[in-house]
């Protein structure tokens, strides 16, 4: 069973209608929103970062419905719903759109629209390791039984891994060499469950948080959480954030070969959000052609 966050009656006036005098004075909408969240983090530390505000929700709300008129109250809906699936802690939302004073010719309680959106989106993961685990597992090792945890993960389609790639240390203190690969894969979970399962895959290879871009048994970055084109529906679409627990895109994927080439390896046609722009990676990664990096013979 999954937590929800419900926001009820979030009412003002707007012009949504077909007829001209809809248009002209406008009317009561009332809202609703279901969301479906991971309310654990949030029951756990206290802390409001950890959930979703649902007064943001509120005033994006309002902002729709006295925003754009639109002929229909289903395209009200799909816009909020659209806008509530931008936040990368919610996994699914059911928006009710109410109209109780449409013009409909014969007494009547309410009119309401029901849409229900879920999350159906590509996802980009970059696999990283330079540190035996404590019971003795090589780096390269480390990676292919990740991907398999990667396979093995509830909600977590067509993983495909790259060719592992040798790489030089980038930033950081004097470390060992990396292994490095990328992982492709569709989801239905959202961004933020996405990436607590990849902390807890981290987790069991030993992974500890100690010096920032020190040398680690297994790093799993979430590189790219939905489809970069501007054409993609909401339900797929690239989410961006810059939540303190969850950037997306990641903010330095762009300029680290050990995951553009990986990337590019996997998928010729790779497409990295970059701020509003979309990026290729074949040519992103010319920026990074003096960056120390060569694929492994026959994997790890
Ligand atoms: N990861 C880092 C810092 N530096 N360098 C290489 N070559 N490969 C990595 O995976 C890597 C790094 C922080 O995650
Ligand atoms: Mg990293
Ligand atoms: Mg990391």
């Amino acid at each position: 069973m999954s937590d929800l966050i419900r926001l009820l009656g979030v009412s003002a006036r707007g012009r949504h209608g077909v007829l001209d005098a809809e248009k002209r004075d406008g009317q009561d909408f009332v809202v609703d929103v279901v969301m479906e969240v991971d309310l654990a983090p949030a029951g756990r530390t206290d802390e409001l970062d950890r959930t979703v505000n649902y007064a943001e929700v509120a005033a994006d709300v309002v902002e729709v419905i006295t925003g754009e008129p639109y002929d229909l109250i289903e395209k009200v809906a799909a816009v909020i719903a659209d806008r509530v699936l931008a936040r990368p802690l919610i996994a699914a939302v059911e928006v009710t759109v109410h109209k109780p004073q449409a013009p409909v010719g014969v007494p009547f309680g309410d009119v309401q629209v029901v849409v229900r959106r879920g999350r159906d989106a590509p996802v980009v993961i970059a696999l990283g390791a330079n540190l035996p685990t404590g019971d003795g597992i090589a780096p390269g090792a480390t990676l292919l039984a990740a991907a398999e945890r990667l396979r093995e993960l509830p909600g977590l389609t067509e993983v495909s891994l790259s060719p592992i790639f040798g790489s030089a240390p980038v930033g950081g203190p004097e470390q060992p060499d990396y292994v490095n690969a990328v992982a492709t894969a569709r989801t239905t979970l959202a961004p933020s469950a996405l990436l607590a399962a990849l902390h807890g895959i981290e987790a069991d290879f030993g992974r500890v948080r100690e010096v920032r871009w020190g040398a680690r048994t297994l790093d799993l970055d979430l590189v790219q959480y939905g489809d970069p084109r501007p054409d993609a529906p909401a339900t797929s679409a690239v989410v961006t954030s810059d939540h303190p627990h969850l950037m997306l895109p990641h903010p330095r994927a762009h300029e680290r070969a050990f995951v553009l080439r990986p990337w590019l390896a996997l998928d010729p046609e790779a497409t990295l959000r970059l701020g509003e722009r979309s990026v290729a990676v074949r040519d992103a990664i010319r920026d990074v052609a003096d960056q120390e990096i060569h694929e492994l013979e026959g994997g790890a």
